[in-house]
C-alpha cells in the first residue's frame, strides 16, 4: 500500500475509535501488514509530530496531534458528507482562492476545500490584501455549486458568516459579531474576513468560491504595526491557543449543515441567525461604497441579504457592497 494511503488509513481507524486504543492486530488487519511493519507506521507518525501512546494488549491510542492542517489532520475527526472530503493543502501559496478558481474550472466537486499554512498575496474585498502569516491561522477556500439565480449569491457570505461564529462559538467560549457584510469582530476588531467570489454566466452561476481568513493564534507582535488598532486574534481575545485543524472541521460542519438548510428552505431560516448575531441593524451607520458615502439608520437585510438603510430623508437604499462604520 502508498505511504501516503497507509497513514490515511491508519488515522481514519484511530478516528474511528473516537480517542480509545486501536489494537496492533486490527492496524495489520486494515492495512494487511505484520504488526513489525504496523510499528513502523506508527513511527512515522511519531516522526511528522503525533504524540502516541502504546499500551500492551490494549494497542495505541493518540494524545496529541501535530498544529498541522494538511489532509491527514482535517480528515481526523471530520464529521461532514460532503465539505471538506477533498482537501487540497499546499503550504505556502499566493492566495488559496487563485488555486480554488483553477479547481472549481476544471471540475472540482462540491466541498472541496483549498488549505495552505501561509498565503503570500492574501486577498480581500476591492483588491485589498488580507494578512496570512504562517502556522498563524486558517486561510481555506471552499467550493460550492448551488443551483441558485447570481442575485442569491451574497447570501452565501452571510451564510458563511453565521457558520464560521457558530463554528468559534463551539471551539472557543468567545461570542463573536458580524457586521455586514463579511466582517467578524471580537471587542471591535476584527478576527475574521470572508471573500466570495463567482465563476458564472449572466443567468447561471457555475461556482461560489468562500474565502474564509481566520486570525487564531497571533499574538499582537505577529500583527503589522497598521493592523494592530484593527485585527485581533482568537488568542489575542481568550490568552488561549487553538488548534486550526479542529477549528477547520467545526467551520465545514456547521457550514454543510446550514447550507443544507439553505438549500431545502432558502435563506429564511439563515437570516434570522444571522440577525441574531449582526451588530449593525438598527444602528446609525456611515455606508462607504466606491459611489460615495452614505449616512442613515441600518434597519436591516432584505431577503437577498443585502443592507436596507434608512437616510435621514426617510428613503430607504439598498445597499450591495460597502464597508460599514458605525457611527458613536
Ligand atoms: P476586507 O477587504 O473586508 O478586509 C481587508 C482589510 O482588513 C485590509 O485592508 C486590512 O485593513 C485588514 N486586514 C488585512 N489582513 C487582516 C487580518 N489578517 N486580520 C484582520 N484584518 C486584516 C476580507 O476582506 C476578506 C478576507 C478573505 C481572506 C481569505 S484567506 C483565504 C482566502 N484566500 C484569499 O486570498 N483570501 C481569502
Amino acid at each position: 500500500m502508498h505511504q501516503s494511503k497507509v497513514r490515511l488509513e491508519l488515522l481514519q481507524a484511530f478516528s474511528e475509535a473516537e480517542g480509545d486504543y486501536v489494537s496492533g492486530q486490527k492496524m495489520s488487519d486494515i492495512l494487511g501488514c505484520s504488526r513489525t511493519a504496523v510499528w513502523k507506521h506508527i513511527e512515522d507518525l511519531r516522526s511528522e509530530g503525533y504524540e502516541l501512546e502504546a499500551v500492551r494488549k490494549l494497542g495505541y491510542k493518540i494524545i496529541k496531534v501535530p498544529d498541522k492542517i494538511s489532509s491527514n489532520e482535517i480528515q481526523l475527526g471530520l464529521k461532514t458528507n460532503k465539505l471538506g472530503r477533498n482537501i487540497h493543502y499546499e503550504e505556502v501559496v499566493g492566495s488559496t482562492q487563485k488555486i480554488a478558481h483553477t479547481l472549481a474550472s476544471s471540475g472540482a466537486e462540491e466541498g472541496t476545500i483549498v488549505v495552505a499554512d501561509q498565503q503570500t498575496e492574501g486577498r480581500g474585498r476591492l483588491s485589498r490584501v488580507w494578512f496570512s502569516p504562517k502556522a498563524k491561522g486558517i486561510w481555506m477556500s471552499t467550493i460550492l455549486k448551488p443551483e441558485i439565480p447570481l442575485n442569491k449569491t451574497p447570501q452565501l457570505t452571510l451564510l458563511a458568516a453565521v457558520a464560521i461564529v457558530q463554528a468559534i462559538e463551539e471551539v472557543t467560549d468567545l461570542s463573536p459579531d458580524i457586521k455586514w457584510p463579511n466582517d467578524i469582530l471580537l471587542n471591535g476588531k476584527k478576527v475574521v474576513g470572508i471573500l466570495t467570489e463567482l465563476q458564472a454566466e449572466a443567468d447561471r452561476v457555475h461556482s461560489v468560491i468562500i474565502g474564509t481568513g481566520l486570525n487564531i493564534n497571533h499574538k499582537l507582535t505577529d500583527f503589522p504595526e497598521e493592523l494592530h488598532s484593527i485585527a485581533t486574534s482568537l488568542f489575542l481575545e481568550s490568552g488561549k491557543e487553538f488548534d486550526r485543524a479542529k477549528l477547520i472541521q467545526a467551520i465545514l460542519l456547521k457550514m454543510e449543515n446550514l447550507y443544507g438548510q439553505y438549500i431545502n428552505h432558502g435563506f429564511k431560516p439563515i437570516k434570522l441567525l444571522w440577525e441574531s448575531y449582526a451588530i449593525s441593524l438598527n444602528k446609525d451607520i456611515t455606508a462607504r461604497t466606491l459611489q460615495g458615502s452614505l449616512k442613515g439608520k441600518a434597519i436591516g437585510i432584505d431577503d437577498e441579504g443585502v443592507l436596507l438603510l434608512q437616510t435621514e430623508q426617510g428613503k430607504i437604499e439598498k445597499i450591495y457592497s460597502a464597508d460599514i462604520e458605525i457611527n458613536s
